[in-house]
């Protein structure tokens, strides 16, 4: 007999507003989203620092069902992304199904159903569990000595403080991934005085992030064709250039992109001396390319200053590195970034026979397909592990794993099982599969990045995004258990 589900989603940031308008679109307006913060918008209301952008062109890093004439740059900021999204969740009235400052602590799965509690006490029971808690949520904090005596104003980039006023201080940044990137350029010219400490130095893919014209978003408008003939050249144009190369690291597009970082640093770092300490020791993309139009101006200012000396120790005044030089510092930014082995933890997750999640992942994240994993019934991930991860659309990931699951859940809905998982031996299959592929890829060619796991091997897809396309199609049911 047919049957409604409740559905319980953890997290209203990108993927868990996607959740809630696909699930209604499918006929199940049962949903309730946990969120833990007072306002939803996932990364883009949590990374507020300055210059923070998205390297993925705007109108690829859009719902396909809400494509925005308005989009202000190929690469629009940070804070008009989540005016988007915000946008999109007020037109769908997303809101009524989330709610706020409810952090989820425990999950618990009875055999028939999933339990929830949140530390504020509030229980709920649904038969099916959506994690949108997204990869890039818990900042990491560097382990240097004394960090904690800093006397000025200590920030993670993605805990930063709008309110305080860098005019004028001298500021440094810890770390070269792409939130330091955007940054330095950003502050540079307000700050007295800017320390870069570079641990690894980066390649940077050089990138024009052009406006679009008044003209331009008013054909958008009146055309909704010219959008989406827009959403797919950009996408071809990805695909080709980019996510077709990193998985093959002998590829044609590879070499191309390490010719064009290679080129931007020849080109537009002029002291021979600042671009050999700029001039990474591996191969352009090992580690997740970092995409910027002028960081290079931005650490060529006069008050800019790379610091190539490691970092000894943290000091109530500054930085102290290794040969003894003290830098002065009243703001100290640390764009370490995130952990990115928790995806739902801490929540305490117990699945089947009293497995818990941390148990299943004592080693690390794995999920068959990174959608589902064996123990833990009716509990899907959307950008959960080894998904495809880099300079990629999140949004298109998402809607790929959303529109797979919920082909998943259709055998529950038609009353024909009450749960549904992924089996032992098709996640370890695709396990092995996916980390002899990830040999082949760029990630894998020799640095140490967030991209790999505790053996040193990728975390991410492997294959390029049509074969995520095509994996996803349909599920293969001799894959899943169901009972
Ligand atoms: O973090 P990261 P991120 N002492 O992990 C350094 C996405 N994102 O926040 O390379 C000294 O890349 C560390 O050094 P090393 C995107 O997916 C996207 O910048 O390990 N340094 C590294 O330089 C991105 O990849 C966008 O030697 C230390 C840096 O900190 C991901 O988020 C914008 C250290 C961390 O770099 C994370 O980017 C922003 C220590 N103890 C973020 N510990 C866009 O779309 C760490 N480091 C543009």
């Amino acid at each position: 007999m047919a049957r409604d589900l409740r559905v319980l989603v953890i997290g209203a940031g990108m993927a868990g507003i996607l959740s809630v308008i696909r699930c209604r679109q499918i006929g199940l307006p049962d949903v309730t989203v946990y969120e833990k913060a007072d306002r939803l918008g996932g990364t883009w209301r949590e990374n507020r620092y300055p210059g923070v952008a998205c390297d993925v062109p705007s109108h690829l890093y859009s719902y396909s069902f809400a494509p925005n004439p308005e989009w202000t740059h190929r690469f629009s900021p940070g804070p008009e992304i989540q005016e988007y999204l915000e946008a999109v969740a007020a037109e769908y009235d997303v809101d009524r199904d989330v709610r706020y400052g409810e952090e989820v602590t425990d999950l618990r799965w009875d055999g028939r159903r999933w339990h929830l509690r949140t530390a504020s006490g509030i229980v709920d029971e649904g038969d099916v569990v959506i994690a949108a808690t997204g990869v890039l949520h818990h900042p990491s904090y560097p382990d240097i000595d004394g960090l904690g005596d800093f006397a000025g104003t200590t920030m993670h980039t993605a805990r930063w403080d709008e309110s305080l006023p860098l005019a004028g201080r001298r500021v440094g940044i810890i770390g070269t991934g792409s939130s330091a990137i955007q940054t330095v350029p950003t502050i540079v010219d307000e700050v007295a005085h800017l320390s870069l400490f570079q641990r690894t130095a980066q390649w940077v893919m050089p990138a024009e992030n052009p406006a679009y014209t008044e003209e331009e978003k008013a054909a958008f408008r009146a055309d909704p064709g010219l959008l989406h003939t827009l959403h797919a050249e950009i996408s071809e144009l990805f695909s080709n250039g980019f996510s077709d190369a990193v998985v093959d690291a002998d590829s044609e597009g590879m070499r191309r992109i390490e010719e064009a970082c290679r080129a931007n640093l020849e080109g537009n770092v002029h002291d021979p001396d600042l671009r050999e300490r700029l001039r990474p020791d591996y191969r352009a993309g090992c580690k997740r390319l970092v995409v910027s139009p002028n960081f290079y101006d931005g650490i060529q200012r006069p008050n800019a200053e790379l610091v190539t000396e490691p970092i000894d120790r943290i000091e109530a005044e500054g930085v102290r590195t290794a040969a003894g030089h003290l830098h002065e510092l009243d703001v100290l930014v640390l764009a370490t970034g995130f952990r990115v082995d928790r995806f739902l933890r801490p929540i305490q997750v117990v699945g089947t026979d009293g497995l818990t999640l941390d148990d299943a992942w004592a080693r690390r994240p794995s999920a068959y397909l990174s959608i589902s994993t064996p123990g833990f019934p009716n509990l899907f991930m959307l950008n959960g592990p080894n998904g495809p991860v880099g300079n990629f659309s999140l949004i298109e990931v998402a809607e790929v794993q959303f529109d797979y699951i919920a082909q998943l859940l259709e055998p529950l809905r038609a009353g024909e099982a009450t749960w549904v998982c992924a089996g032992e031996a098709a996640t370890d299959a695709f396990e092995e599969e996916r980390t002899i592929q990830a040999d082949n890829t760029v990630w894998a060619t020799g640095c140490n990045s967030w991209y790999l796991d505790d053996r040193g091997v990728p975390m991410a897809w492997p294959w390029n995004f049509q074969e995520y396309r095509d994996r996803l199609a349909a599920p293969d049911p001799t894959a899943y258990v169901r009972g």
